[in-house]
């Protein structure tokens, strides 16, 4: 018989388990329970475990193993291959000391039944929620220069342990439960903002040195350094061969020439890998030919990684494009946004039957776009190409800020025959 683990969404216990079963490569089946609901206090649950809570691991044999660390001490027992603890007992030592941080210190503060039990006790939301991050960052003060001392791309050394099992479900509940604390925020009774900021982009929680200071005032940006540590980590939880896959990424298929202002990075909104795109970004997604930087971009791209697609890629509500036509004076930014103008010069009559401002500004960004199209493939790095046979398209596409979405202007250039089209 196969094995059932008895797990619950957003529930940390049974997420260390979840990671130790896949680094191990055993197979399992799941059954979720809804910890909020109160599936866990079922009468058919509390017979699997009478503590009601979760994970349990039904191994068969009438044998049901409960409690999240003991089980990873089993497996590694059980599949001693890959080892989730290193050989030598110091270091044993190290790992279990940071596991239990996690399993004894943080954790069974924040519980479920812990919240339940506050809130029954007149603990306002507010009230539970400065519980909860005051526990979540005494155990991140102890853990991070522990990590800082051992981990080497993880918690300890440079393969995931026990300690990793625990620190990663922890990372994410301190990100999942509004974990907002801000260094340099001493009051543990400011009221926590709205989670707002999508998951990956939350703060978690820093070393003490950090928190006395706000980021403004941190010569050594320790907050970013941590918040950089917890973002490999989650990285590798999601996806152990990321960084593996990163550094032995062969040369990318597409340079990306977007708006340094653009909120979303490039790759994320076609969803490849960073190393899967050569970008180059400048206010208003400009393609001048004048430009070194720009031409330096291009002619590397072109010539050394040999990309077949360019894609120019402006997004509306661009504010490089409302500056650069509102008139206002903001110094060598009007030099640079010039051929913005130009090209609003040289429609006028289609951009002044539009009615609204917002619906100018972004005719404007579409324009603006053909146009850096145009640049990039009258330049004679990719004529050149072209005329050795080599295939590259110059792309022209528009993002929307509010719905992530690619708007294609049907513009793609990928030979002489095409810009003459364009022009
Ligand atoms: N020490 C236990 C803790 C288990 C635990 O507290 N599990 C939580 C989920 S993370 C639970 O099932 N809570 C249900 C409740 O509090 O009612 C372990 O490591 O397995
Ligand atoms: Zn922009």
């Amino acid at each position: 018989m196969g094995f059932t683990l008895y797990s619950a969404w957003r529930a940390t216990a049974p997420y260390r388990v979840r990671i130790g079963l896949a680094l191990k490569g055993v197979a399992y089946g799941y059954s979720a329970l809804d910890l909020i609901k109160g599936d866990q206090r079922r009468p058919e649950y509390e017979a699997v475990n009478r503590q009601k809570l979760t994970p349990a691991l039904d191994i068969g044999g009438g044998r049901v193993l409960t409690q999240s660390l003991s089980i990873l001490e089993w497996l590694e027992e059980e599949h001693p291959d890959p080892a989730i603890l290193p050989k030598a007992p110091l270091d044993r030592q190290a790992v279990r000391a940071m596991a239990l941080i996690v399993a004894c210190d943080i954790h069974p503060l924040n519980n479920t039944r812990v919240g339940r039990k506050l809130h029954h006790m007149g603990v306002d939301q507010a009230g539970i929620l400065e519980w909860t991050q005051g526990w979540i960052r005494d155990g991140f003060d102890a853990l991070e220069p522990m990590v800082a001392r051992h981990g080497r791309g993880f918690a300890f050394g440079d393969t995931p342990t026990i300690a990793d099992c625990c620190l990663i479900p922890q990372v994410y509940s301190a990100t999942a439960t509004k974990w907002t604390w801000r260094p340099g925020r001493r009051s543990r009774r400011s009221t926590p903002t709205p989670p707002s900021i999508p998951p990956s982009r939350r703060r978690i929680p820093t070393t003490s040195r950090t928190r006395s200071r706000s980021r403004e005032g941190d010569p050594m940006l320790e907050d970013l350094k941590a918040n950089n540590r917890a973002w490999a980590a989650r990285k590798v939880a999601a996806d152990p061969g990321f960084f593996q896959r990163l550094a032995g990424q062969l040369a990318p298929q597409y340079l990306w020439i977007g708006c340094s202002d653009s909120r979303v990075p490039a790759t994320e909104i076609v969803d490849l890998d960073p190393g899967e795109m050569f970008v180059h970004r400048n206010v208003g997604n400009l393609a001048p030919p004048q430009d070194a930087n720009y031409l330096s971009v291009l002619q590397f791209a072109i010539d050394v990684i040999k990309v077949r697609h360019v894609l120019v890629v402006g997004h509306y509500g661009c504010g490089g494009i409302a500056a650069a036509v509102d008139g206002g004076r903001r110094g060598l930014i009007d030099h640079w946004l010039h051929p913005i103008r130009e090209v609003c010069h040289e429609h006028r009559d289609e951009l002044d039957a539009i009615g609204d401002e917002r619906g100018r500004l972004d005719r404007l960004c579409e324009l603006n776009v053909i146009r850096q199209v145009r640049n990039v493939a009258s330049d004679v790095f990719v004529q050149d190409a072209w005329a050795r046979g080599q295939q590259v398209c110059v792309h022209g596409w528009v993002y929307s800020l509010s719905t992530g979405l690619i708007n294609d202007l049907g513009v793609a250039v990928s030979g002489l025959d095409d810009l003459a089209r364009l022009d």
